[in-house]
């Protein structure tokens, strides 16, 4: 199985993303589709079956650990590989600690992701040339969960993204502890 573990946006987010370009998209663009728009947080790549509960396990155990935060993505661009992309312009600290500690877990269950610096993004098209106009302003949603997704061949071969399960990030902030009061003096 292809799997990948991903945030995906809410469905204002996703309206949001779809329309960004007001543009037309510049000939021979593939265009993601609204239900495929995802942020991926760790790519595995073929992951043999039975290490699925393993790898369940592990996202479940994130989901409980790891603090929810806000994605701003303000910034939007085109590598040379043809894909156009959103980012953060900022990457909020609870993402890096996330990706941080999922890469960790893949490590220790033997799983191989990536070990380049994180660069969050979502892929809006692929097989650009270049940028079309862009609407300005920033897409605003909440990162509140994890999923893992299988990606798959669909009926026409398209690819197909199936989400398996899906964890809500329960963590809780750590707060600054507050100083012990001075006892009175006498
Ligand atoms: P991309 O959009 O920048 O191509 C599913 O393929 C997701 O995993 C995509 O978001 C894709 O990022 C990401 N991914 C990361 N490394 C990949 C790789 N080596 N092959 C395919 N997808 C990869």
């Amino acid at each position: 199985m292809r799997l990948f573990f991903a945030v995906w946006p809410d469905n204002a987010a996703r309206a949001a993303l779809a329309q960004h370009a007001i543009g037309p998209w510049p000939r021979g663009t593939r265009p993601i589709r609204d239900d495929a728009l995802h942020l991926t947080l760790a790519f595995l790549g073929d992951v043999d079956e039975a290490v699925l509960p393993a790898l369940e396990a592990l996202g479940a155990q994130l989901g409980q650990r790891c603090v929810p935060t806000r994605m701003r993505l303000a910034k939007f661009g085109h590598w040379n590989n043809g894909i156009i992309w959103a980012a953060p312009e900022r990457t909020p600290k609870a993402l890096t600690g996330l990706v941080a500690e999922l890469r960790q877990g893949l490590a220790e269950l033997g799983v191989e992701s990536d070990t380049r610096r994180y660069k969050p993004h979502i892929t809006l098209a692929r097989r650009a040339s270049h940028l079309p106009p862009l609407a300005p302003g920033a897409i605003v949603y909440p990162l509140d969960h994890l999923a893992l997704v299988a990606s798959e061949a669909g009926p026409t071969g398209q690819v197909v993204y199936r989400t398996l399960a899906r964890w809500p990030l329960s963590g809780r902030k750590k707060r600054a502890r507050s100083k012990p009061e001075t006892p009175p003096l006498g």
